[in-house]
């Protein structure tokens, strides 16, 4: 099943956006991610194509679901590189655990494919290291960090971390945290972040939403934010920067509810992603 709206095989060159699926939960605690792509492809099915605050209708924007990329441990398997990919077209990967983000950000980079990353997240993720391995989840966002310079990070909606990892990324990091958002409002956030054209890979963990709308995740965190405002989130930071990649990472359907909403809100902000990159190439 390809995800809802995709162009089929035989058009698939006509694509300027390609969705690609990275079934891992190699570094997860609490296994099931990999099932993610899954379960968000059939979530997909169930929205209606048409995006009703934009009137706008997602099949006929030009983008190609190619199906799932192998990962081992923090690499791909052999043969597997984005790189090989058409790199003028935008991309979108599905998770997976966060421990994806690392080797696709470090591909893109090698490449010069990306300069900067965003991650909207409740955690931090700059454990050095997490249950003896320096590539979980739990340290993702400091392996990349490590590798792109730690300048090139901003985190938004953070709201937990450990003390170490507080003490290190709090002058570090441009993090505009859960506390933030809410003072400042998501539209104060994106106008402090500002324009940029500095190719820019976008991380979205379904847990920056709160356990109330996305309880399918490995940790779920208090007081996380909406849906309606985490959409505004995006479209801003879409607007203003030049985002080339961005995942959703973190669903894990075998922690979700029965009628498997932390799917359909995954589904709905690939959709928002895909409007948001349409708007801005269509417009150009
Ligand atoms: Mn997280």
């Amino acid at each position: 099943m390809k995800f809802s709206g995709s162009l089929s095989e035989g058009d698939k060159k006509k694509a300027w956006y390609e969705l690609i699926s990275v079934p891992f939960d190699g570094h997860a605690s609490e296994k099931g991610a990999r099932e993610g792509p899954k379960a968000i492809r059939r979530a997909s099915q169930r929205l209606e194509t048409f995006l009703w605050h934009r009137k706008l209708e997602l099949s006929d924007l030009l983008y190609y679901d190619r199906g799932d990329m192998k990962l081992e441990q923090n690499h791909f398997v052999e043969g597997e590189s984005i790189a090989e990919f058409d790199s003028a077209r935008k991309k979108i990967f599905i998770g997976g655990d966060h421990s994806i983000s690392y080797p696709l950000v470090k591909d893109l980079f090698e490449h010069g494919e990306v300069e900067k990353v965003i991650a909207i997240d409740a955690h931090a993720d700059f454990r050095d290291s997490y249950k003896n391995t320096r590539f979980s989840n739990a340290c993702v966002m400091r392996r990349i960090a490590e590798l792109i310079g730690y300048e090139n990070v901003i985190e938004i909606g953070v709201r937990s971390a450990s003390a170490e990892e507080y003490a290190l990324v709090k002058d570090k990091i441009r993090i505009y945290d859960a506390e933030m958002l809410r003072v400042k409002g998501v539209e104060g956030v994106v106008e402090e972040i500002g324009e940029g054209e500095e190719k820019t890979y976008l991380s979205i963990d379904i847990d920056v939403l709160d356990p109330s709308r996305a309880p399918g995740v490995e940790n779920p965190e208090p007081c996380g934010m909406s849906l309606e405002s985490l959409i505004p989130l995006i479209q801003g930071i879409i607007e203003r920067k030049n985002v080339v990649a961005s995942d959703v990472v973190e669903v894990n359907p075998k922690l979700d509810t029965s009628n498997g909403i932390t799917s359909i809100n995954a589904a709905r902000i690939i959709f928002e992603i895909l409007a948001c990159y349409w708007k801005r190439d269509a417009t150009d």
